[in-house]
């Protein structure tokens, strides 16, 4: 690996500041990948080092989660003659990806830590769920992380521009791609969205290509790949570790196993079951065009004030429903005004449920 400056490591300056007080002889370094008890660091304009965490840090940590995840920042001492990085600090977190833990509602379990970009991958075989990717958008979007949506596998439908029409108009803003890892197209663009010094992560099921596509825009065969089953083109969790590495000419990217749920950590926890639990609810509204902002005989308005679906819930539910919209009502510049003054409206309502909420 050639070795890296700590920009295109992707350092920012406004983290000088928090390494002032430490030690002359500790370095700073990125962690690359990620394995049951060891790591391996990259160290800017030195290379990639194998690593391990000083019992100072597995012992005082109180959650796995604090403990050094791919793409974190820490301190590392590396001694005279030996090839060996010691993680003696871990820095500040910037924005991360999370999602709950197998089996855990509660427990957060980080994905990869100081990500610019998430490229939400699918593959346009049965995987393919529109659904999904506005809420995995959604969920990128409210951590303050980027998102790219890339439909692989476009080699295997005929109109993959359906596809991108569809996402297109329920996520206006949200670019997106369609491309095929196997025929190379599509690729140029997906490595021009990483410029240096940005990092980007893959999510997605296993079987859509995520390491395929990681091994394409590092022109080089570095991670494994596995078939998906014939019957219902599921994936073999082939990737089991997250691992990060340099585009040549390019932005860092983190390859990532595919999960099983998408269950992405929101601060506001267990909001993609409550999301998907609107559409139900408002079946029972009066009225079948119901805005669910100020209707008489709203089920949605219902649940929100009998505390059955939370105020962020809720207003996630309307942002979703805002980015539709205004597509679709884009050139109506008088409705997008009416809008507004139902926003007014509608926040007022959230604020007074609240403040009722709060009381004892
Ligand atoms: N038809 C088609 N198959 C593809 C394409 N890209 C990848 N594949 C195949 O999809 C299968 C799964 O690819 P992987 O890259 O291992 O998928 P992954 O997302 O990394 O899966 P996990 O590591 O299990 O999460 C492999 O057999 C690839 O050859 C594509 O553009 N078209
Ligand atoms: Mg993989
Ligand atoms: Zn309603």
């Amino acid at each position: 690996m050639k070795k890296l400056s700590k920009e295109a490591l992707g350092w920012r300056h406004s983290r000088n500041s928090e390494i002032e007080d430490y030690p002359q002889d500790w370095q700073i370094a990125r962690v690359s990948i990620e394995n049951k008890n060891n790591y391996q660091v990259i160290i800017p304009e030195r290379g990639s080092f194998p690593a391990e965490c000083t019992g100072r840090i597995l012992y005082s940590a109180e959650d796995p989660s604090e403990l050094p995840k791919t793409g974190d920042w820490v301190l590392v001492q590396v001694f005279e003659g030996e090839q060996k990085a010691y993680i003696m600090q871990r820095l500040s977190r910037e924005k991360c990806i999370s999602r709950n833990a197998a089996g855990s509602k509660t427990q957060e379990q980080l994905i990869a830590a100081n990500v610019d970009i998430a490229l939400i991958v699918q593959g346009l075989d049965q995987n393919y769920n529109l659904n999904r990717i506005i809420r995995t958008s959604v969920m990128v979007r409210d951590q303050g992380i980027a998102a790219l949506v890339v439909l692989n596998k476009m080699d295997l439908v005929p109109q993959a521009q359906a596809y991108l029409d569809a996402v297109k108009a329920a996520l206006p803003t949200t670019p997106c791609l369609a491309i095929s890892v196997s025929q190379n197209q599509g690729i140029e663009q997906v490595k021009s969205a990483i410029p240096e010094g940005t990092t980007a992560v893959l999510i997605g099921s296993s079987g859509v290509g995520k390491s395929s596509l990681m091994n394409r825009l590092l022109e080089e065969e570095l991670l494994s790949t596995g078939s998906v089953r014939d019957n219902d083109a599921k994936g073999r969790h082939t990737t089991t570790r997250r691992e990060m590495h340099q585009i040549p000419n390019g932005g860092l990217i983190i390859d990532n196993p595919g999960m099983r749920e998408l269950q992405l950590w929101s601060t506001e926890s267990g909001i993609e079951r409550s999301l998907e639990q609107i559409p139900e609810i408002a079946k029972a509204c009066k009225f079948k065009d119901c805005s669910h902002q100020s209707e008489p005989g709203c089920a949605v308005l219902k649940a929100l004030e009998e505390h059955q679906i939370s105020p962020e819930v809720y207003t996630n539910f309307l942002k979703l429903r805002a980015e539709e919209e205004y597509h679709r009502s884009r050139v109506d510049q008088k409705s997008y005004l009416e809008k507004k003054a139902d926003d007014k409206r509608l926040h007022k309502h959230i604020r007074a449920i609240n403040r009722n909420r709060d009381k004892p």
